[in-house]
Formats: structure tokens, sequence, C-alpha cells
């Protein structure tokens, strides 16, 4: 078997069995195509199909301006710019097309066989071609394709943590492939590459620097290095992805052009006037900016007495000509907390600095949201903020580097995770006001919205370090694009295309993959309690790693018990920030459910919880059993030599027993701990190190 260095992810047309070859072969000779299409994404729709179609086919249709009688052929184009598609599509069914949107259906009636293929735009018809190279790849009846298809989701964004210095902050997968040494690498083919792989799951937006904005960075903005930024827009635009840049809130006082960054200033607002006007002059589809301010250290308008919507506002003004956005995020706590003071809790602050703001943003803001109040946790609550501000655009941000979630070493496929955060029903409406819709605008008339996340790709060979970290890149995008997948179809689809079709590695992958989010929970941290990883790193365990720290995350275990009280009526407080039947639902132990019961309340070891179980039992029972897990896929991974080529095989053998030594070495130290604490021991009389 040819190795394989997972450089393609999921585009690897060359892994097509013979019977979808030869279905596929009948259909492949002539693509017709009647209308212009010299540049942009109906260019590279045609040149996708092309090319995807000769890679596994062994030949190069022909492009032909009007079908061969008698022969099948496929029609190529955009509902508005082809009458011949129009016409075999049928013009009422697409007249409310939109442009991302596409159809794919077969038109078999005597001398007109065809599959056509039809985008409200070129962008909907490059999204179409994806798919229906998936449909090919995946061994589809080709005789019967009808699929309509259109976003969930407006913004479907990526947002980057790379630095110039081509580090990436919470990057698992090498070093940046788009800067390196203070340059921007803007000629780089492995961008074009890249554009392509996130147009293939239908990305529209993303964001190219870090959050955290240095000195380096601020300088994108300026003359000197637009043109770099422009080239790398550029190549997103073929693939129809906006280009976002993340904004240093105090860039004119960074670049040393005005003494404040007071957004009330005329002076600063005029700098970033011209700063929106140099950068559309450069890039004229620029996305806007994304603002981490007031934020870990980060300057923001807090500085000058002024609010967060006096912030983003004055920026927003600045790009509301040009049609740009304000991505202002809401990561903004106390990151100087002491941890005598059991006042503040962190959990709070997103809701308590923003929700006030509700109805005082500029329509072009829209507030990025973590998907929980802490921090990308393996289980945290859904953020209490996400739909509680009706006048105020919001797009939900989550993860996707496996910062607390095993770096790309442990797998952790977090599609689940995801999808249970888009099924909250928040209640912010009354019932019905899921997260998924929230994000659409669908409970709320937001005017921009929808879902954006942080990156796991770095110029590693295979883009994501760990080869099955690939599932929640393509996972990622699929689910955005439509969040009723399932988290199983979702993984079936990526480890169809990304490792053909032998049913053995397929259901021991898929497998793997579905089992991977529930272990890493079972040996971490346990019932929503969170953190206890290493300080900074966040990989690995230290239970009082965060104990005594700034950071406001703690546990609070003593001898007698463990969690944080998040209560209206003893603790902090936060479980009122829900509504109604939520709120209740949280406040008390009984109703709690048991996966959060630590994040919201402080219990005894012998608190017992709705599975049964005594909390410490849990917390022994669980942890012993996500070591068995790992060591389950380890044996089942063994059994699939030679069916695989070997470098994969190698690979991720290799990192499974990397995760084996983590999930031991969190299960000793989490078990020893609280037997140490508690004085209780495991019923099962398993071995804890005492
Ligand atoms: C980019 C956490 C991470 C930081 C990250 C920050 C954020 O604190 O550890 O690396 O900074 O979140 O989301 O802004």
């Amino acid at each position: 078997m040819k190795n394989n260095n997972g450089y393609s992810c999921w585009l690897q047309y060359d892994l097509l069995g013979q019977a979808a070859r030869e279905a596929a072969v009948e259909w492949a000779q002539d693509i017709v195509l009647t209308e212009a299409a010299e540049q942009g994404p109906l260019k590279t729709a045609v040149d996708e199909l092309t090319a995807g179609m000769a890679a596994m086919l062994g030949k190069r249709p022909a492009i032909v301006p009007a079908p061969v009688t008698g022969r099948r052929y496929i029609l190529l184009g955009t509902v508005g710019g082809s009458a011949h598609v129009a016409r075999l599509i049928g013009g009422g069914e697409t007249s409310a097309f939109g442009e991302e949107s596409y159809r794919i259906k077969t038109v078999c009636e005597p001398d007109r066989e065809a599959i056509v293929l039809a985008g409200g735009s070129g962008k909907g018809l490059l999204y179409a071609v994806f798919h229906f190279l998936r449909l090919i790849v995946t061994g589809a009846d080709l005789g019967s394709l009808d699929v309509t298809e259109q976003p969930k989701y407006g913004l479907r964004m990526i947002n980057h943590w790379d630095n110039m210095d081509g580090s990436i902050e919470r990057g698992y997968a090498g070093r940046s492939f788009l800067y390196a040494d203070g340059r921007v690498l803007s000629g780089s083919p492995r961008i074009r590459d890249y554009a392509r792989l996130m147009a293939s799951i239908g990305i529209n937006g993303i964001a190219i620097n870090n959050v955290n904005v240095h000195r380096q960075e601020t300088m994108l903005l300026t003359e000197q290095l637009l043109p770099d930024v422009a080239a790398i827009a550029d190549a997103f635009r073929e693939y129809g992805i906006r280009l976002f840049l993340s904004a240093n809130y105090a860039s004119p006082v960074e670049l040393g052009e005005t003494a404040t960054a007071d957004p009330l200033d005329a002076e600063v607002a005029a700098w970033w006037q011209r700063a929106a006007e140099r950068v559309y002059r450069h890039i004229p589809d620029f996305g806007g900016f994304v603002v981490k301010a007031d934020s870990e250290n980060r300057p923001g308008p807090f500085t000058y007495g002024r609010d967060h919507a006096d912030g983003a506002n004055m920026l927003a003004a600045a790009l509301k000509p040009y049609g740009g956005l304000v991505l202002w995020r809401c990561f903004v706590y106390n990151c100087q907390q002491d941890w005598r003071d059991r006042t503040t809790d962190r959990a709070r602050a997103a809701y308590d600095h923003f929700k006030p703001l509700d109805g005082r943003f500029m329509d072009n803001v829209v507030l990025q949201i973590k998907n929980g109040p802490m921090d990308f946790q393996v289980r945290e609550p859904v953020s209490p903020l996400f739909g509680a501000m009706e006048r105020t655009n919001q797009i939900m941000e989550f993860q996707i580097t496996q910062e607390y979630t095993g770096h790309q070493i442990d797998v952790c496929y977090l599609v689940p995770q995801w999808k249970q955060v888009l099924e909250f029903d928040t209640l912010v409406k009354g019932e019905g006001s899921k997260v998924k819709d929230i994000a659409a605008g669908r409970v709320h008339p937001y005017s921009h919205c929808g879902i954006t996340a942080v990156t796991n790709v770095g110029d590693d060979d295979n883009w994501t370090g760990h080869h099955l970290a690939q599932a929640n890149l393509f996972g990622y995008g699929r689910l955005i694009w439509n969040p009723e997948l399932s988290a199983e179809q979702i993984a079936a689809e990526w480890v169809r295309l990304t490792f053909g079709d032998n049913s053995e590695v397929a259901s021991a992958v898929t497998d793997i993959l579905m089992e991977s989010w529930p272990a890493y929970e079972k040996y971490t941290s346990p019932l929503g309690v969170g953190w206890m990883v290493r300080p900074h790193l966040h990989y690995g365990v230290d239970v009082d790693g965060y104990e005594y720290s700034k950071w406001g995350t703690y546990h609070f275990a003593d001898r007698d018990g463990v969690g944080v009280d998040r209560t209206v009526a003893t603790g902090t407080g936060y479980a009122g920030q829900y509504v109604g039947a939520n709120a209740e639902r949280y406040e008390r132990t009984s109703s709690c459910p048991d996966e959060l019961l630590l994040f919201f309340h402080h219990v005894p070891y012998t608190y017992r919880l709705q599975s049964g179980k005594t909390v410490i039992q849990h917390i022994y029972d669980t942890h012993f059993e996500g070591v068995e897990q790992v060591e389950q896929w380890i044996v089942r991974w063994r059994s699939l030599e030679g069916k695989l080529d070997a470098e994969r095989f190698r690979h991720i053998g290799e990192r499974l027993a990397r995760q084996l030594d983590n999930a031991k070495e969190w299960r000793d130290v989490v078990n020893t701990y609280f037997y140490r604490k508690s004085g209780i021991p495991d019923q099962g009389k398993r071995v804890i190190f005492v």
C-alpha cells in the first residue's frame, strides 16, 4: 500500500474503488459549460472538477460549450448565468437560491442524460463541485442524484492564532505556514492548498493572525505589509473566502502615531478611518477585524474609562463604508484575581460585562462568544451570554485546536461536544431557542452571525499533527454547514474520504473517534470541574496547578468535598445567568446533570450522583475506564496492520502509545489525590498510589 503523509487530507481522489470508477467514467467525458469562467470561484469550480475527475479516473474530461448528441455529460453553471442550467434544474426551484446554495441533480431523459451542478453563484458552484467529488469517492449512485444544499450559517469562519515569528499560540502541528521570521509567506503554494481545503468544507472567512496582536502583527495594517496580506487574500478569494485580520486595539499608539487609543478621541477615529481606507484599497473584499480587547492584558477601551460598545463602535464606524465587520471577543475577565477572594467568579464575567450593553453596538459589530464561560474545557455548560442579547449580533467561537483536549497527541474528536452546544436550548425566547438557531439569526433577528473556531493546523505534512485530528477540522466545516448532520455521520464520511473503503479500518477509526471525547473526559478532570492541567502548557495533569493562581480557575477540593458553588442561593450566582428552567436545573444538585455537577456545586465525596454512584467512586471508576478505553484502542489499532498504509499506521500507533502514558498519569495522579484528600477507598480495590 502506498505510503500516505496525509497532506491531501479528505481530498484524496486516488482512493476510488473499481466499481465507483467504472460508474463515474460513464459521465466523465464532457463537462458542458455555457458561461464565461475566467476568474474567481467559478473558474476554480471548473478547474477543481476537471482536476478531480482526472485524478480519479485517469482521464481529463473535455470542457465543451454544448452537449454532444447521445453522450452523457456533466453540466456546470450558475442559475443566473446559464439558461441551460436553469432549464434542466427548473427555473422556479432555483429562484430562491442564495449565492452559496447549490443543486446537484441527475436528469435522465431520452437524449439528455446529464448531471447538473448548479450554483447560486460561482461560490455555490464551487461547493457543489466539492460535494459532487465527495459523492463519487463515496460511491454514490450517480444515476439518481438529487441534492439541494444551502448553508445554515452566514459566517463560517476560522481563526488562526499564528504569530509573525512563525509560532502558533496553542498550535500542535508544527510552525505557521502563513508566517516565518517576521515575514508573511504570501507566495507559498501551501496557502492556496489550504484555501482549497477550507473551501471544500464550506469555510468562507479566515482571520489570519493571533488575537493577541503584538507589535509585529500590528504592522499587518501598514502600507509595508498590506501587499503581502493582499496576496493571501487573492488566494483566498479564488476559493470564495474573505480574509479577516485580528487587530490590536491600541494600534495607533503601538505604531507611535497617536498618544491615546481612546475610542472617543477624534484623532483615534480618524486614524482607524485611514487604516480602513488603506486595507480596502489593497483588499476590496476584506472581511473585517477580530478584536481581543481588555482581555488577558491586551489593551482596550477600559484604559480610557470607556466600555466595549464605545471601543467596538469606533472600529465599526471605520469599516462600515466598506461593508466590513468587527468581531469583538467577549473573553473578558479578571486574570489578576486573588484566590482568597470567593466573590469573583470568572464564569460570570462575559455576561456581566456585555449583557448590560445590549442595543448599544452598531449593526456591523458581532460579539464573538466562546462556547463555554471558562475556556474550552473538555466539559463546560454553554455560555449564558449566547442568545442573551436580542439586539446585538453574535457569533459562536469553538476551539478546534486541542489546547485543553490533548494537544493533538491524544485523539479527541470534538464534533460531539460542539453538537451538544448547538443543541442546547437556551430558552431565551421560550422553548425552541436553541444555540444552533440563535447562531443562524433565527431566534433574534441578527444581521450578521454564524460560527467561528480556532484552527488546529500548522506546517506539519499532515496539517494537524495527529492524523486523526483532521477529523476535527473536517467535522467543524461540515457541522457548521449543516448542524443536523450527526457526529457519527461526519466521522464516517471523513474516514471514508481519508482512509478509503476497507470496512475494518473504517469501523475501527470511526469507533475510536466516537469514543474519544468521552474517554478524554473520563481520565481528566471530573464532572465538569475542569482545569487540573499543567499551568500555561495545558497538557498533562496538575490537580492543584491553578488552585491558588490569579486565573480564577479553582476546584476547591478539601477533605470533605470538591466543586465550585455557583448557585444563586449560596454561591457566586452564576446559575442565575441562565433563563427559567435552565437556571432552576443548574441551581439544585438534584436536577443538575451529573456531568456538570462540580461546575455548579461543591458537594461531599459521598454525594450520590444521578447515576447512583458516589462522587468519589465515579472519579475512581471513570479514571480506570478512560485508561482501559485507550488500551482497547491500541489492541484494535494493532489488528489493522497491513490494512492501511504503513506510514499512517505507525504514526497513529505512536500517538496512541503517548496517549496511554498521558491517560495513566492522569488516572494515577487524580485517583491518588482524591484518595489522599478523602480517605475513602475504591470499592473496586484497584491500585491507587497512597
Ligand atoms: C490567544 C486562553 C488561551 C490563550 C488564548 C486565550 C484567548 O487563555 O490559553 O492562549 O489567547 O484563551 O482565547 O484569547
